[in-house]
């Protein structure tokens, strides 16, 4: 029997349900049990695209991140460990769409021709999975379509999606310059010891550490967490997990976690919190990560991503000025969700530039690439730092002229190897936050006065046909329906400070409309009379 005969086989016993399939921000999305075909499909792919990348390792991540616990996804690693390139999401919508076997080949046998890929060409594809219920299926169902045209395989069990990222890296570098030991203590083994350095250069003998309350969604991050702050040790980090219960049905981020937190601005109801304790909230899949506290006045402050990336840009600035380095360009990355006094404090007070570019992470992380350390985040907390290679030369190879431009880029270093440059992770954030604060010697609300948020609300509007909201200037402008961009804009113009913009989700059938403005009445109405110039 051919290949395509044993897959065309294979693949009748994972018939295509009724439902148009659309590789999105992130992959696919959808009730996990519907996703069958899909993943089996993928598994196909996945191979396909490792033969195409000269047999470098690729991901695939069973994950649905934030969303309910029913749900499930598939999203497939590039070989950098970043996401799929573009190009190949559309091979991902049609294969997954292909109604009937013989269509299903005709797409596979179109793919390899246009690309020009072997088949019996060498592949390598490392699988893994988060905790929800439908994962071991599609996990086994993923396996089936691998078994058909990969020829290695590796299963990395239950891990957050960051530490997939990760471990793709690691095996891409191993006969390079090694990123790092592709495995969980590996993972824990840089990340950790890089953080225990910073801390051992920064703490004086009077340091405590005090404890940050980790909410984890009831999700993966629980046990990585777990294991990463047993690894690094109570002297240097006291991370409660709370949110922790992964085998219990109905838990995975209900109520919980970072966009429950970001979402609603509130903390988790079953999180006791007071003013002095430190929160953060991972999502699902532990790649976001949001800071909180409450102040004296039992006033809820939400530190999101947009004061993470603050945070880290305005550290980064000082460290290069005490290494005396000043070749390097040092830039943030923001989406048009990011608070407008962020973007401010970053472009005036830190006199950094700042690109606004598409939401989604894959959009931000290319964006990045163009600075020489590029901190990008989104408002909702999924972000990280990219350092080119000059950036990573430089630091490693500049002579100091004094113990404190040593003492900054043996720090630079340290922070260089906290961060997860793959993808954004909310571990590796977290670690990399604590150490800024740290070395600041900073608590939350020194770090929340940075800036003062503006007045901000989103909201979500179910429309006929949300494909006809098209957007340019990083979807901070429409240009279609024809005429609706100048209607916002006449509303906009009354609102002193006012910004308003209209997008199409790209994970839910679904308009949002983001607005802000100098009052939190302002803000309220200008965003319900964006809404209703939409509906
Ligand atoms: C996905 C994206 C997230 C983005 C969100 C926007 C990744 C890994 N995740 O969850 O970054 O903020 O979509 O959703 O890229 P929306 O298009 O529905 O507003
Ligand atoms: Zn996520």
């Amino acid at each position: 029997m051919s290949i395509y005969e044993l897959i065309s086989q294979e693949s009748a016993k994972y018939p295509k349900p009724n439902i148009t399939f659309s590789y999105g921000t992130a992959g696919f999305r959808d009730i996990g049990t519907v996703l069958v075909s899909t993943v089996f499909r993928m598994g196909l792919l996945a191979a396909l695209r490792s033969k195409k990348c000269h047999g470098e390792a690729i991901g695939v991540m069973i994950t649905a991140s934030h969303n309910k616990e029913e749900d499930n996804g598939i999203k497939l690693v590039d070989p950098k460990g970043d996401m799929l390139h573009s190009s190949w999401e559309t091979y991902c919508t049609l294969l997954a769409n292909a109604q009937s076997e013989v269509d299903l080949i005709s797409v596979l046998k179109s793919i390899a021709n246009d690309e020009n890929i072997d088949l019996d060409a060498q592949c390598n594809v490392l699988y893994a999975c988060d905790t929800r219920p439908t994962s071991p299926l599609l996990v086994e169902v993923l396996e089936r379509g691998l078994s058909l045209l990969c020829t290695n395989s590796t299963n990395f069990g239950v891990v957050t999606t960051p530490q997939l990222h990760y471990f793709v890296l690691c095996i891409n570098t191993q006969n390079t310059t090694p990123y790092g030991i592709p495995t969980i203590e590996g993972y824990n083994t840089k990340i950790g010891n890089a953080y225990r350095a910073i801390v051992d250069s920064a703490r004086t003998d009077l340091h405590i550490v005090t404890p940050i309350f980790v909410d984890c969604a009831n999700g993966v991050g629980a046990k990585q967490m777990q294991l990463l702050s047993n690894y690094i040790g109570m002297k240097y980090i006291k991370a409660l997990t709370y949110n922790d219960d992964t085998t219990t049905l109905n838990k995975l981020n209900v109520d919980c976690g970072a966009d429950y937190v970001k979402t609603n601005q509130k903390p988790p109801p079953s999180l006791e919190i007071y003013p002095t304790r430190r929160c953060c909230s991972f999502d699902g899949d532990a790649d976001r990560l949001v800071y909180y506290f409450i102040d004296n006045d039992n006033k809820f402050k939400l530190l999101d991503g947009d004061k993470i990336a603050s945070l880290i840009a305005l550290h980064f600035r000082d460290l290069l000025q005490s290494a005396g380095i000043t070749k390097l360009n040092l830039g943030v990355v923001q989406t048009a969700y990011a608070n407008g006094s962020s973007t401010k404090y970053m472009r005036n007070t830190l006199k950094l530039p700042v690109s606004i570019t598409n939401t989604g992470v894959k959009y931000l992380h290319h964006v990045a690439q163009n600075y020489d350390i590029g901190v990008y985040f989104e408002a909702n907390g999924h972000g990280s730092v990219l350092f080119s290679k000059e950036a990573t030369e430089t630091i490693k190879n500049t002579e100091p002229q004094s113990p404190a431009q040593k003492e900054a880029l043996h720090k630079l270093c340290n922070f260089h190897d906290v961060i997860n440059e793959a993808v954004g992770d909310a571990m590796s954030g977290l670690l990399l936050v604590e150490a800024i604060l740290l070395s600041r010697q900073w608590t939350l609300e020194n770090w929340d006065q940075m800036y003062s948020d503006m007045p901000n609300k989103l909201l979500k509007v179910k429309v006929a046909n949300r494909n006809i909201f098209q957007t340019t200037n990083a979807e901070q402008t429409l240009v279609s329906p024809d005429g609706l961009q100048e209607i916002i804009d006449s509303i906009v113009c009354n609102y002193p400070n006012g910004r308003s913009f209209v997008r199409p989700s790209g994970t839910e059938d679904a308009v949002r409309v983001y607005a802000e403005a100098s009052t939190a009445n302002d803000t309220n109405e200008l965003a319900y009379k964006v809404a209703k110039a939409v509906y």
